[in-house]
């Protein structure tokens, strides 16, 4: 029995947990491997003893729940409950039996499981114990309430003692906020000058920025869910308070809607699985919700629904909230944080992220282990349609433009496959094509996470970082809007920066704010030289490289201008 099922998890090792096309000898992703099991920054939790499982020392236990804190969680879930991976409770994993488990930590499964030990990422030794350490209950991380937000909340600036006007002549409005991740920074750069302007210290694996509503701030998070403030009013645009919201996050927004500018911030949590409504200009947290409930499809309880995208709407004082694990979008309305008013819109697991349409009415996000495109109706407050796409689509923001013949629509690429999704986005004018794939592009290959254009460009770009084949993964791909049909061009941006060894991934087109160029992040290791590269968007050639060695891993570039205006 236990040879037939080594036999058969080892011939699941030919396929990928993304099927990437675009890959000569498709194989499990290391990059893929590297998205979904980024280190978490959760350590605190307490050892459980679990009857009918095998034994585990302490030393082995703190193993274990370091190793599923930085691997598996990401998948499996905190409480193992289960989300883009399979559910690993006790009841569940004791049937297995610890023989069953190291084969399959080994050798993965075409599920989407990594083949932690043949890839040589753990130990037999580590493989070992993870197959002991999962047959016990789940340690569960401490919470997060009001206490222990306020114990970390630190002002750094008091409101009163910032400048009432700028105080320095950057222009702001062309400023780029650059995640260094591995650093656990964010770089401010001039648009126009390409100069580093402050590399500012920021939580752990820091993942995105946003501005408020007037540009005057920029809110950073971490994985370590702690949110940093910037003043870019100062002479050098600075760090004036930080507040930790939980023990990891991935989603900061600001309220956008007229008369409350700046007013308030929002922070969603992956631990505890939760929201926090915070004063915009000091970070005070005010409401804490729990996002813990249940599931959209049948109807369980889940323990730990994590926060993925937050967007504000511009139609009415609300947060738009993705919940992951349970599929639905919450309507989170601040216009009387006390009496808080939350629509709960059913959607579909597992919902990641995504952006407005052109009008900024239509709220389009991932739902992305269901393969879908949900589509929100901000003013309606109401799904408007669940489109069924390619496979794992992953829009970041998604990108909008004309279509000639199918008028306005918005635009998401893939993780698992080499598609593009062109879905129309005006039920008023082009009736018949509102919420359709109108047009299905193909493009290099899978792995791809973001996708972007611009009012004033005529081009669609597309990065594919996550593809294991190096010359997709270090290159983009260009559409030409105005001839959709004609193939692609390929962009060699890694070779342009010229930076000598290492992986290299090219990720995230962002646009300046003017339109006429676009950068990229050429994401090297941690010890390597990475750089930016900036494209002229016209002519398609390079335009500069941006090299510096404080810029240490960048991945995420924040517009201010575009990302303020939800231009994209
Ligand atoms: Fe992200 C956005 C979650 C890994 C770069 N990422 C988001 C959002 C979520 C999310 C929920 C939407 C935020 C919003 O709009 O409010 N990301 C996750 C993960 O859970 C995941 C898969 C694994 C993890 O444990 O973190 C993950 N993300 C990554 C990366 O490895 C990336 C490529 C590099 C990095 O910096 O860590 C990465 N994610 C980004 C970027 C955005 C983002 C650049 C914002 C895109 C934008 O244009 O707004």
């Amino acid at each position: 029995m236990l040879k037939q099922k080594l036999f058969l998890a080892s011939t699941c090792l030919l396929m990928s947990s993304w099927t990437i096309a675009g890959s000569d000898h498709p194989k499990i992703s290391k990059e893929g491997m590297m998205y979904e099991g980024a280190p978490s920054s959760i350590q605190s939790a307490k050892q459980v003893i679990t009857p009918g499982a095998p034994s585990l020392s302490q030393r082995e236990f703190e193993r274990g729940k370091k190793i599923f804190f930085e691997r598996c969680a990401g998948c499996h879930g905190v409480l193992r409950k289960g989300a883009t991976g399979k559910p690993l409770t006790p009841d569940i994993t004791q049937k297995r039996g610890t023989e069953y488990l190291k084969v399959f930590i080994n050798y993965g499964s075409p599920a989407g499981m990594p083949n932690w030990g043949t890839s040589g990422e753990l130990t037999q030794e580590e493989v070992d114990i993870m197959a002991r350490y999962i047959q016990h209950d789940p340690p569960v991380p401490p919470e997060w309430g009001m206490e222990e937000m306020k114990a970390t909340w630190r002002t750094y600036v008091p409101v009163e003692k910032r400048p009432t006007k700028k105080m320095n002549h950057y222009n702001l409005e062309n400023l780029f906020v650059v995640t260094l991740r591995d650093t656990g920074q964010v770089a401010l750069i001039d648009g126009d000058s390409k100069k580093i302007i402050n590399i500012i210290k920021t939580g752990y694996a820091v993942h995105i920025s946003r501005p408020s509503s007037s540009g005057r701030y920029i809110f950073t998070i971490g994985r370590d869910a702690k949110i940093d403030l910037i003043d870019l009013w100062m002479e050098t645009p600075s760090k004036v308070a930080e507040i930790k919201v939980g023990l990891e996050a991935r989603s900061v927004e600001t309220s956008k809607f007229k008369g409350y500018e700046d007013k308030y911030a929002i922070a969603g949590s992956y631990w505890p699985p939760q929201y926090v409504i915070m004063d915009g200009d000091s970070l005070e947290p005010l409401k804490i919700v729990s996002t813990r409930g249940m599931t959209v499809d049948t109807q369980e309880y889940h323990p730990e629904p994590r926060v993925a995208a937050i967007v504000a709407s511009h139609e009415k004082p609300e947060f738009i909230v993705n919940v992951k694990e349970t599929g639905k979008i919450l309507l989170v309305n601040y216009s009387d944080v006390e009496n808080l008013k939350v629509t709960s819109i059913d959607a579909a697991r597992f919902l990641h992220d995504g952006g407005w349409d052109s009008t900024q009415r239509y709220f389009l996000t991932a739902a992305n282990k269901s393969n879908k495109i949900a589509v929100i109706d901000s003013r309606e407050g109401k799904l408007a349609s669940l489109i069924e796409v390619g496979k794992i689509p992953h829009p970041g923001r998604g990108a909008n433009f004309v279509d000639k013949q199918y008028g306005p629509v918005w635009a998401t690429s893939h993780l698992g496959d080499n598609t593009i999704a062109v879905i129309g986005t005006d039920p008023k004018n082009h009736q018949q094509y509102a919420w359709q794939v109108v047009r299905t592009l193909k493009a290099q290959g899978g792995g791809s996470l973001f996708i972007k254009t611009h009012p004033k460009s005529k081009n669609l770009w597309v990065d594919t970082p996550l593809n294991p084949v190096k010359t997709i993964s270090q290159s983009v791909a260009v559409f030409d809007l105005n001839h959709l049909n004609q193939k692609y061009q390929v962009l060699p941006i890694a070779q342009w920066a010229d930076l000598g060894e290492g992986p290299k991934r090219v990720v995230q087109p962002e646009y300046n704010k003017y339109g006429d160029e676009v950068w990229f992040s050429v994401w090297n290791g941690k010890t390597q030289q990475s750089a930016l590269v900036v494209v002229d968007d016209k002519t398609r050639q390079l335009k500069a490289v941006i090299k510096d060695k404080k810029l240490i891993t960048p991945t995420g570039k924040f517009n201010m201008y575009n990302t303020m205006h939800d231009i994209y």
